[in-house]
């Protein structure tokens, strides 16, 4: 028998697509972008187009395990299930609640992961995360500019004339943006990207600005005293702004061509993007989630909101300053207190290092779902010694990762093909429902049934009873049933959120305490020259892997990308090995003319076991604001072998 099925994409990533499925005699031979999704339109990314080989692959984990003398022996999920509700309640008996961390990732952005939340807050309420790996900086920024953070719908950037990509590279992180942006060329706008990295994207904008990593807020600044000296502010500005005066006095500290110099930047780059903002608006501004991840990532995203407030960019169709859609906004999970209730939290960047130096009590057990912080958080080496010194670790996934190597005990879950749930999306405003396509394999569970497994042998059996589409009724009722979405709407087909406007701020009126932009007065930090570890290592997202996942297998040396000038004589193609302050991996070099000399690009998501991970060469840093993950400040260099 032949049957297609529908569902949305969980993976973490902007797009949230529509996906149909062919199954043939109960297996899935085909998967397709859902041409009915106004954003999938028909087409999925070069990752989710190959999870076929992930869905049944041989790697698959398809039974619990326990390691025992270092090796991982499959068994029952009784035994399994038995043995966690023990270790977990003694370790909670004898050390309080504050024992237990649990940490859970984006692997799936589905809303019912959260209930895994909620088990351990009833359970404890354990130790949670704080902070956020992905977008912390930026979330701050915005939160703190204008009082909370949400975006222009994504097709009001038909109604620009001016898009700036800033920090973005929109072809592989998020592809279904490219069809609106190509729509919005037809209708005559201009694309400008501002990215220290070339990539694909370039291709789409009819100008390329590559400013020195880290600097933005130097060109921002270049950009806003041309704003201020032309006149180019909007004539309310001082109505809608405070602290215009000082952010003028911030913007005029500097001439145009000693900002542009600290950006390295030409100052006619920065005369352009003025014009832009101001006489020929309306001009967008995309934010990028990488360009935060920064020591000075919040400050940054500051000036941008800043450039578009006193432009008069803020509040107009085809304008505004989007970084992140609310993905969560349209569902109730108020019912998880989440960090609140908490008895401590762990800095989500500095994983490894608070994980160490927790005590009273220290952190005994550590329960990681749906992540992979080995692999994919800062300074690997130092979360390796941090897991393997604690005495009960338990990693839910589908694979053998990096971090499940570590585990005492592994559960194995359902992937996005077998997940029902509920999804919003942060790249646009488009909701809908997971359904699953096929039964997972026989020994496969839902984060949910293992949730409930335990919650039933600890004593909150009744607290987390409900079947998946209870759990969703739960998430919709109280926003979306009012406004007419039911669950049963959402299995229909996705639908756009009622809650966001299509334009934002457009009484110019901000959920601030004082219901105006609160600009920036100050210049953020600075990430500073390093001599002796001369190029910013750049470890960016791949089209080939979502994050630690990569869609085939990956062998060999990572590829580091970096100008000719900055190899050292090292030839294309060979291999060198790659040093930061903390660590060194062999790689192998490919020259790119097109990048600056001061950046060695990586893959993320690299395996540790591969040495292909650049987050063992990665202090655990913050950013400036909002404890997200210096990322991108690295400093290394490349040594001939
Ligand atoms: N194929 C693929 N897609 C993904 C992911 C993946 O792993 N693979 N990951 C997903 C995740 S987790 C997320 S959060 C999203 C977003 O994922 P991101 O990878 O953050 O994507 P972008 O928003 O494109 O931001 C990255 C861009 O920011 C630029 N950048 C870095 N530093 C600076 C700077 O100082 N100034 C400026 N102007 N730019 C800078 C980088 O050069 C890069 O081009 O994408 C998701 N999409
Ligand atoms: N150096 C460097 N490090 C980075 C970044 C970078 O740009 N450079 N990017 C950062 C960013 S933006 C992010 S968001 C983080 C991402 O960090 P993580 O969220 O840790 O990333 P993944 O490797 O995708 O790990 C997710 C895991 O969840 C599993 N999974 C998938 N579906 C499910 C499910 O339904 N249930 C469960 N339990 N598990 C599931 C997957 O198999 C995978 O192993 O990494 C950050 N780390
Ligand atoms: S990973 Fe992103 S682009 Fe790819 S199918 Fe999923 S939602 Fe779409
Ligand atoms: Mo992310």
């Amino acid at each position: 028998m032949i049957e297609t099925k529908k569902t949305l994409c969980n993976r973490d990533c902007p797009d949230a697509c529509g996906i149909v499925a062919t199954i043939e005699d109960g297996r899935i031979t085909k998967i397709r972008g859902d041409k009915e999704h106004p954003i999938t339109r028909g087409f999925l990314c070069y990752r989710t187009s190959l999870f076929l080989s992930t869905q049944y692959s041989q790697e698959r984990l398809t039974s619990p395990l326990l390691r025992h003398n270092g090796e991982f022996h499959p068994i029952s999920w009784e035994e399994a299930l038995d043995l966690a509700a023990d270790r977990l309640t003694m370790i909670r008996n004898e050390s309080g609640p504050a024992a237990i961390f649990h940490y859970r990732s984006g692997g799936s952005l589905g809303l019912l992961k959260h209930l895994s939340d909620y088990f351990f807050e009833r359970f404890g309420p354990v130790t949670t995360k704080r902070g956020d790996i992905c977008s912390g900086g930026g979330d701050a920024a915005q939160t703190l500019d204008f009082g909370e953070e949400e975006s222009h719908d994504i097709f009001d950037l038909l109604n620009a004339k001016n898009i700036l990509l800033w920090g973005k590279n929109v072809f592989t992180s998020s592809p279904h943006t490219v069809p609106v942006l190509m729509d919005a060329k037809a209708k005559g706008a201009k694309l400008v990207l501002i990215d220290p990295a070339h990539h694909k994207t370039a291709a789409l904008c009819e100008r390329f600005i590559q400013p020195r990593p880290g600097s933005d807020f130097a060109l921002a600044m270049a950009v806003a005293r041309i704003l201020f000296e032309n006149n180019w502010i909007d004539p309310q500005a001082g109505s809608y702004c405070d602290h215009l005066d000082a952010f003028r006095g911030l913007a005029m500290c500097h001439s145009v061509e000693n900002w542009c110099q600290g950006a390295d930047v030409a100052p006619e780059s920065a005369h352009d993007l003025a014009r832009r903002l101001g006489p020929e608006k309306p001009t967008a501004i995309l934010v990028g989630w990488g360009m935060g991840r920064r020591i000075n990532g919040a400050g940054m995203v500051r000036a941008l909101d800043a450039l578009c407030a006193i432009s008069g960019n803020i509040g107009i169709s085809g304008g505004g300053v989007s970084f992140y859609f609310k993905r969560r906004g349209a569902f109730d999970t108020s019912f998880i207190r989440g960090k609140e209730a908490a008895p401590r939290t762990v800095c989500e960047p500095l994983f490894g290092p608070e994980l160490l130096r927790l005590s009273d009590p220290p952190i005994r057990a550590v329960w990681v779902t749906a992540g992979n912080p080995v692999a994919m958080l800062p300074e690997s080496e130092t979360t390796i010694k941090a897991l393997s010194s604690r005495e009960f670790v338990v990693v839910v996934d589908s694979f053998l990762t990096d971090t499940a190597r570590l585990a005492h005990l592994v559960l194995p879950t359902t992937t996005l093909l077998e997940a029902d749930d509920l999804l919003g999306s942060y790249g646009h405003h488009w909701i809908g429902v997971a359904r699953p396509v096929v039964a997972p394999p026989a020994g496969v569970k839902s984060d949910l049934e293992i949730t409930q497994e335990l919650a039933d042998r600890v004593g909150l059996g009744e607290v987390m009873a409900g079947s998946p589409s209870d759990w969703k009724r739960r998430f919709i009722a109280p926003k979306l049933e009012p406004r007419g979405l039911t669950l049963e709407t959402l299995e229909a087909g996705a639908a756009r959120n009622p809650l966001p406007k299509k334009v934002l701020f457009a009484d110019r009126k901000f959920p601030t305490a004082t219901r105006r932009v609160n600009l920036m007065t100050e210049a953020p930090p600075s990430a500073g020259d390093n001599l002796e570890y001369p190029l910013f290592m750049m470890s960016l997202s791949t089209e080939k892997s979502q994050s630690s996942h990569w869609a085939t297998p990956q062998e060999g040396p990572a590829t580091v990308t970096v100008h000719p000038d900055a190899a050292r004589d090292i030839a294309d193609g060979s291999l060198c090995r790659m040093e930061s302050a903390i660590g060194s991996m062999m790689v192998r070099l490919r020259h790119d003319a097109r990048q600056r000399r001061d950046v060695a690009i990586i893959p993320k998501g690299g395996h540790y076991k591969d040495g292909r991970c650049a987050n063992a060469l990665l202090r655990a840093r913050t950013t400036d604001l909002g404890e997200g993950g210096a990322l991108y400040d690295e400093r290394v260099r490349l040594v001939r072998i």
